[in-house]
């Protein structure tokens, strides 16, 4: 624990940081070598447990009480011919659940960690390190995702900012042993105010080039590191005005600098998948990637739609006025369903929450079409989700990505049932059975001209149109839920 002078000097950090916090919602950049400044830290190491009085998370099933427990997700049981862990893939996001502070646009932090001292110093970014994977141990997971910023601290130099980076993450990969995994690894390309034109899409040329000694150095790391796949979120991506804007340009060079990550993705023996992640907006007014049509058309229109997927989240789903379901189901349909960022939003604000996914009904529409995807791999579902910040106890973590796993394992759960009675299934193939017949395979084999449709039109006179049944439909979803 923290003692009294750490608490000072803790008190005495935050004030002079407070505001970069309120802002920013990151701390400043440290030098690897300065001691002299706030960067300092006494940390050293952390003695014992980061997390003691709680153990590895168990299965206790739906009757149990205690909060510390799965009441759905039970790791190895099969479910449709696979087991759940393999399902879900579930990741940690080292952002949230260790970078994340509680402060708002209007407050500052609230969220205080036995183990942080205030600082961003290397020695803080080691000792939290630590606490990751003792709470991915505990929560009983095998990956997590992670910027390169969030696990280390930036650097007065690209060079310096490099070797903090490297320092960090040959203790990440010394902790992580045989079985856990980054899930994926990014660069974050938005906090720094180099940034703020965009990255890829900055109107400055040295940004560019900045940007892609990040990214290519976080896809080094995440190779090193073992990592799965590797995700690009265009945080600043996009434009504020269209008036001072060439989106044409921009789109152009934000193409270019993609391909030159498949180019070196492939250069340094990386295999991982390379994920883009849709958003509509914020921090930008608009963003590039606005949603998956639209990350669908960019691939498409520049010869790289083979060398992607994408990484569907929840929150920034429902921002661009779709279910997550759609936006999944929009990947899937067009073999570009790479990941899922599993959290949600809330129906009553606009913004992006990043809350925990508690919906069952939501959850099991998303889990039918990753079953009818044939599962996830190499992509999974990654907590991009952080407590309010109301939620203030260290257990409130464990309890978030609990409430979370179990969600989703519902939905996993009422999935397989909806599959397997067939009901819900059996409407949707009726509802176009008439296309089965010889004039509709016509059509769908490309040979349906309008003279020979004229001809039908005349011959059968007025269509009946059925019932869609939209609330037989419902019914069923609700029985399996
Ligand atoms: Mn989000």
């Amino acid at each position: 624990m923290m003692g009294v002078t750490g608490k000072l000097m803790f008190l005495y950090v935050f004030l002079n940081v407070v505001s970069y916090i309120v802002i920013a919602g990151s701390p400043p950049t440290c030098p690897a070598a300065d001691i002299s400044s706030d960067c300092k830290s006494d940390s050293g190491e952390w003695d014992g447990e980061f997390f003691p009085g709680i153990s590895k998370i168990k299965y206790e099933g739906p009757s149990s009480k205690n909060s510390l427990s799965f009441k759905w997700y039970n790791a190895n049981e099969e479910i449709l011919g696979k087991k759940m862990k393999d399902w879900f893939r579930f990741s940690v996001a080292f952002w949230h659940t260790f970078r994340g502070t509680g402060g708002d646009p209007f407050g500052s932090a609230t969220k205080f960690w036995p183990w942080e001292d205030g600082t961003n110093s290397l020695a803080m970014a080691k000792r939290r390190m630590r606490a990751n994977f003792e709470f991915i141990e505990k929560i009983g997971v095998d990956r997590w995702c992670f910027h390169d910023r969030d696990i280390a601290p930036d650097g007065k130099t690209l060079e310096e900012s490099n070797a903090n980076l490297d320092e960090v993450v040959a203790l990440a990969k010394e902790l992580q042993g045989s079985k856990i995994r980054p899930l994926w690894g990014t660069a974050q390309l938005f906090v720094h105010p180099r940034y703020m034109h965009g990255a890829a899409t900055s109107s400055e040329l040295g940004v560019y080039a900045y940007a892609a000694a990040q990214v290519k150095k976080a896809m080094e790391v995440t190779h090193y590191l073992g990592g799965e796949n590797y995700v690009f979120w265009g945080g600043r991506e996009g434009y504020q005005s269209l008036l001072n804007t060439d989106m044409e340009r921009e789109l152009n060079h934000l193409a270019r600098f993609m391909e030159a990550a498949v180019a070196y993705k492939k250069k340094i023996g990386f295999n991982g998948t390379l994920f883009i992640e849709p958003k509509p907006q914020e921090p930008t007014k608009h963003q590039y990637d606005w949603d998956a049509a639209t990350a669908a058309n960019f691939l498409r229109k520049y010869g790289l739609i083979d060398e992607f997927k994408l990484n569907i989240e929840c929150n920034h789903a429902t921002l661009s006025g779709h279910s997550c379901h759609h936006e999944v189901e929009t990947a899937r349909i067009n073999g570009l369903l790479g990941n899922i960022d599993a959290n949600s939003g809330d129906p009553q604000t606009g913004w992006d929450t990043d809350q925990f996914p508690m919906d069952v009904a939501e959850a099991t529409l998303v889990m039918l079409s990753v079953i009818k995807n044939g599962g996830i791999a190499p992509g999974g579902f990654n907590f991009d989700a952080k407590l309010r910040r109301e939620s203030t106890e260290v257990e409130d973590i464990f309890i978030a990505h609990i409430a979370g796993m179990d969600t989703l394992a519902r939905g996993l759960r009422s999935a397989a049932k909806l599959i397997e009675d067939g009901s819900l299934n059996e409407l949707v193939r009726k509802r176009y059975q008439s296309f089965d017949s010889e004039v509709g395979q016509a059509i769908e084999a490309g040979k349906g001209d309008f003279e020979m449709l004229e001809k039908k039109a005349f011959e059968w006179g007025e269509p009946k149109v059925p019932s869609a049944k939209q609330e037989l439909a419902e019914m069923i979803l609700q029985g399996a839920i």
